[in-house]
């Protein structure tokens, strides 16, 4: 198509459809047009294990269709109440569109016009600005003369909510810290993994490598310990170390904690907050684990706190449901220092620029950046761009298999490749 004024990047247009996301769930899925014929989309993940202060996720809730999980009214909210007020303007004017999707909804939680509506629009716009100034959305983001690219932390073991099996612990992640640049860092990620399967299809037969909703295996083990012995046993087999591999954990604790004696379940136990934490540390002097993720319920941040202080030199202590990318929660945590890191996910807040200020404040409180993508996702790479442009310490987006979750580290090596020697590396500062 030939352009009409390339770099007028006044929306002329914009359409929401629905389509199936990596669990077959529909998603809202958003085009959006400028006048100099660039056009952007955004289409969007989805979590299972949801933080209960998430910004709310609009389904239709018609158990004829898709079991009461379409999104048609949030895809006619996009091509309504959103589309007329948002042709014509600027698509470089992403505060200004973002901001008025959120007055237009007029809720805490975006439960009007649904988060999802509200994000598919968001990333879309930022896409097509990015095109429209001839500008990879990195570099659109954030204009820096070299980028250092995010360490892989890859889920290669799936439980909790994400997996058929008894662990309780929802992800087993591997990071490949002591690699020289983020590609060298996917190939031993993918080494890794590979020698994990036959790990595990040695020690528990065949069916343990069918795996979870992020790629990673799922195999029938109940207890914490066994998945991390096969996964230390998978990095030695690959011919690589602690010094190069790190562990991380996602406990994602609030699937597995029962409020009614506050108590958390797990490898066949019942554990006070702090017997769970104990348990964390005897685990952190067992395995080379430098990340640990909600190692405690959503709402506990005095037990967060506890952590950070006694484990805070060693290991990157990561809230995800204890903030859901939302600026109030962050910055009571900041007060109280309750983590040193953050994880991050546009779809928990549901607009670009609210992700890019939750990522302000927290890095300019000293909390290292973790992005990440959902257990539903989608063919969208737009968090390989934003943690990229971001300086994100790490990106989280599981598995290097199956095509939602290699979609984002294949991007990523797009990246670097373009980037050349301007591309640099995260790891090199967790060495
Ligand atoms: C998490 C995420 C992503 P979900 O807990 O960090 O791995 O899971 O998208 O199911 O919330
Ligand atoms: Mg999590």
């Amino acid at each position: 198509m030939s352009k009409r004024t390339t770099g007028d990047s006044e929306i002329t247009d914009l359409k929401a459809r629905q389509v199936l996301d990596s669990r077959g769930n529909p998603t809202v899925e958003v085009d959006v047009w400028t006048r100099d014929g660039s056009t952007g989309r955004g289409t969007v993940p989805s979590g299972a294990s949801t933080g209960i202060h998430e910004a709310l996720e609009l389904r239709d809730g018609d158990m004829k269709r898709f079991h009461g999980k379409g999104v048609l009214k949030a895809v006619s909210n996009v091509n309504n109440r959103i589309r007329s007020r948002v042709i014509g303007k600027d698509a470089r004017a992403q505060r200004e569109i973002d901001e008025l999707m959120i007055a237009v909804d007029g809720t805490p939680n975006k439960k009007r016009l649904g988060a999802n509506a509200i994000l598919g629009v968001s990333m879309a716009v930022a896409k097509a600005a990015a095109s429209s100034q001839g500008k990879p959305a990195y570099k659109y983001l954030r204009d820096l003369p070299s980028y250092k690219l995010p360490v892989p932390m890859m889920n290669v073991i799936n439980g909790g909510k994400h997996a058929g099996n008894k662990l309780a612990v929802q992800e087993f992640q591997i990071e490949p810290v002591g690699a020289s640049s983020c590609s060298e860092a996917i190939r031993i990620g993918d080494e890794v993994y590979h020698s994990l399967g036959s790990v595990l299809k040695a020690k528990y037969g065949p069916s343990a490598i069918n795996v979870g909703d992020e790629g990673g295996y799922a195999p029938p083990l109940e207890m914490t310990g066994d998945a991390l012995e096969a996964i230390l046993l998978a990095i030695s087999d690959a011919g690589y170390d602690e010094s190069t591999v790190h562990i991380g954990i996602d406990a994602a604790s609030s699937s597995f904690y029962n409020n009614k004696d506050s108590t958390y379940q797990l490898d066949g136990k019942k554990l006070s907050a702090e017997e769970l934490e104990s348990y964390y540390e005897e685990l952190v002097r067992t395995y080379p684990i430098r990340t640990l993720e909600d190692p405690f319920d959503e709402d506990d941040y005095d037990d967060f706190v506890q952590i950070t202080r006694k484990l805070g030199n060693r290991v990157k202590i990561i809230g995800d449901d204890l903030y859901v990318t939302n600026l109030e929660r962050i910055k009571r945590g900041i007060l109280k220092k309750a983590t040193n890191a953050i994880l991050i996910k546009l779809n928990q807040i549901g607009t670009v620029t609210e992700t890019l200020d939750a990522i302000k404040v927290s890095k300019d409180a000293g909390l290292d950046i973790v992005v990440s993508h959902r257990s539903g996702e989608t063919e969208d790479t737009f968090i390989s761009h934003l943690a990229t442009s971001q300086e994100s310490l790490f990106i989280k987006t599981g598995a290097p298999a199956r095509g939602e979750r290699t979609a984002k580290y294949n991007e990523l090596l797009r990246i670097e490749e373009e980037l050349g020697s301007k591309a640099l590396f995260m790891g090199s500062t967790l060495k």
